[in-house]
């Protein structure tokens, strides 16, 4: 229902939020609903970017949805009760958008927050606003009014005259400050009589006398430009006037009771009975910064920190692991195991990321994620689809290769014995076996991880026990090598249970946890996304496996089966 013009905003008031501010809404509705309001004095946000959605705000103690529309246009249809819009645009955009909330007839005020907005602008839109008969509060409207350097939508005297309008107001209270000359419009108009309801007022700002230089006070910095802007002189005419002055700011409440209780004694206030307010429930953050509530924590976590000032790997901070330039080898054993291990540890763990980083397009995963980059996937798409093929025959033999020559070897069996048993068993040895690589074509990476081994580390017995096993396999095929996946993880095994670092039980485990495969996956990734880019960069068309290499056979199926009789 249409307000009368000097009440713009009453207990039924809906209105629209400008801009994503969860926090200030979530006061309004607080505020709305210790008020009893039967529902929020928000009906919607506006936010043009990131599209049409809803958000969850406490009601009381319950949720509600408000919606957000990405356009006044869409939310003016959808609500057409809301006449007012509180606008939180920043003072680049503010004048754009409040001029478009004047293009609505159902509009009929606009609370700015925005400070500094130009001035120009300011007068443009407080212009426009009087011609469409639209009630503008601020700019700057919790930042205060500077005056002389702020052009506000209204001013005192407008919304004096208001509640001088509205006979459900009995008493005016105006609390000014020092600068400006708006309190003396109100003083004319008390003057003229066209205010007759009593006012206390105050202006703020009385002890400026104090300082020997000029100050500015208040949140837009108010400041007297002459003497009639000081608050002394603005407390003194307004009591000439016949306002209700106090003598100091501090009495103002004792003044503000007198006057309340004469008019309730002379019958102009009828008392209502006070409505005991709804308690707003605390919000979980607050309630727990203050110590009054405690909850068991949904996760553990032990390996990293964000929270402080500085980021932490396993306690070390970020500053230190370039201080100390531990390298990806040392932020991986933070990260992995929560320690440092020593230098030559780290470095083999590097060296690991390095050797297995990539191995040509052929190999499975990195088929995979050619396939997938040519299909047009993103890249975490094409990876997640290569590291998808790392399994028991792919570069995912570490946890098992680690698993069983370790098993094998703490059991007591030789070389052969174990050969022998995997052989009954129809069991193929982990980490032993390649495609392409041979006795007679050796793969370099084990090469080379054997040399640095052997020299660095201060044992490698499972290592040892791993070639003595290669020797019984190549002695049956020469592909049946120690392959990079065994390699890797038999010294790993050595490193685990050898370097000092780790008790006997944390080395099994880390087997048990699925680390060694970690490093296949870790290394790969590097190569998986050079395909995925490389695929892009030559702009490679969608891949389809040509029919002639794929032996496609029905012959069991080209005579339709018959199932029963046929009649
Ligand atoms: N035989 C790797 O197979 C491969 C045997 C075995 C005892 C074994 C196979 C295997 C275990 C899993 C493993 C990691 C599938 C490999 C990697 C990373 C990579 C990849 C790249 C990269 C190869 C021929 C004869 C048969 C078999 C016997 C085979 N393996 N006996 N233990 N482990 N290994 N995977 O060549 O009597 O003739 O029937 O599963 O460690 O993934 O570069 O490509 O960096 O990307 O197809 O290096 O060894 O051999 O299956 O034809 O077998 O050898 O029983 O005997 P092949 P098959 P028989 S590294």
């Amino acid at each position: 229902a249409a307000r009368p013009a000097y009440r713009p905003f009453d207990a039924d008031t809906r209105s629209f939020v400008y801009g994503l501010q969860p926090r200030a809404i979530q006061g309004m509705l607080d505020f709305d609903y210790s008020c009893k309001r039967s529902r929020p004095s928000v009906a919607a946000m506006i936010y043009p970017f990131g599209g049409h959605h809803i958000q969850k705000f406490y009601w009381g103690t319950r949720e509600t949805l408000l919606p957000v529309y990405t356009s006044l246009a869409e939310a003016v249809a959808k609500h057409q009760d809301v006449d007012v819009v509180v606008n939180f645009a920043s003072s680049r955009s503010v004048y754009q958008s409040t001029m478009e909330c004047l293009e609505f007839e159902g509009i009929k005020s606009v609370a700015i927050i925005a400070e500094g907005v130009p001035e120009r602008q300011a007068r443009e839109i407080l212009w426009r606003a009087k011609e469409k008969g639209v009630l503008i509060i601020g700019p700057a409207t919790v930042g205060g009014i500077k005056p002389g350097y702020r052009y506000p939508g209204s001013t005192f005297i407008d919304h004096l005259l208001r509640y001088e309008a509205d006979p459900a107001c009995k008493m005016l209270v105006l609390l000014g400050e020092v600068g400006g000359v708006e309190e003396y419009a109100v003083i004319d108009a008390v003057k003229s009589g066209k205010i007759t309801k009593p006012i206390v007022a105050w202006a703020i700002g009385t002890c400026a006398k104090m300082f020997t230089t000029e100050v500015q006070f208040g949140h837009a910095g108010s400041m007297a430009n002459s003497d009639v802007e000081t608050a002394d002189a603005k407390n003194r005419a307004m009591r000439a006037a016949g306002f209700i002055v106090p003598e100091t700011f501090e009495a103002l409440p004792e003044v503000l009771k007198e006057t309340y209780e004469r008019l309730v004694s002379a019958g102009a206030i009828v008392v209502r009975k006070e409505v005991e307010p709804p308690v707003i429930p605390m919000d979980y953050k607050w309630a727990q910064e203050l110590g009054l509530i405690r909850k068991p924590a949904a996760f553990i976590s032990t390996i990293s920190d964000e929270r402080g000032q500085e980021l932490l790997y396993a306690g070390m901070r970020i500053s230190d692991v370039f201080k100390e330039d531990i390298g990806l080898g040392g932020v991986v054993s933070l990260l992995w195991f929560k320690r440092r291990l020593p230098p030559y540890a780290a470095k083999f763990i590097e060296m690991v990321l390095m050797l297995t980083a990539d191995h040509g397009p052929a190999v499975s995963g990195a088929m995979n994620t050619i396939v997938a980059s040519r299909a047009g996937k993103d890249l975490i798409s094409s990876l997640a689809s290569g590291l998808l093929t790392i399994g028991s025959r792919f570069g995912g033999a570490l946890d098992e290769a680690a698993a069983m020559f370790s098993g094998a070897r703490d059991r007591g069996l030789t070389p052969r014995e174990f050969v022998d048993e995997s052989r009954k068993a129809n069991k193929l040895i982990s980490g032993i076996g390649h495609k392409i690589k041979s006795v007679n074509n050796p793969d370099l990476r084990v090469e080379l991880v054997k040399e640095y081994v052997t020299k660095n580390f201060p044992s490698h017995s499972l290592l040892d026990y791993a070639l003595a096993v290669e020797k019984v396999t190549t002695a049956k095929k020469d592909t049946l090598i120690l392959n990079v996946d065994g390699c890797i993880a038999v010294c790993f095994v050595d490193l685990l249970r050898d370097s000092g670092a780790f008790t006997p039980e944390e080395a099994d485990e880390y087997i048990k946890i699925g680390t060694l495969n970690g490093l296949f996956v870790l290394g790969r990734s590097i190569g998986f996304i050079g395909h995925h880019l490389d695929q892009k960069r030559l702009r490679a068309p969608l891949y389809r496996h040509p029919a002639d290499d794929i032996f496609i056979n029905m012959a069991d199926l080209s005579q339709p089966r018959v199932l029963g009789k046929m009649a």
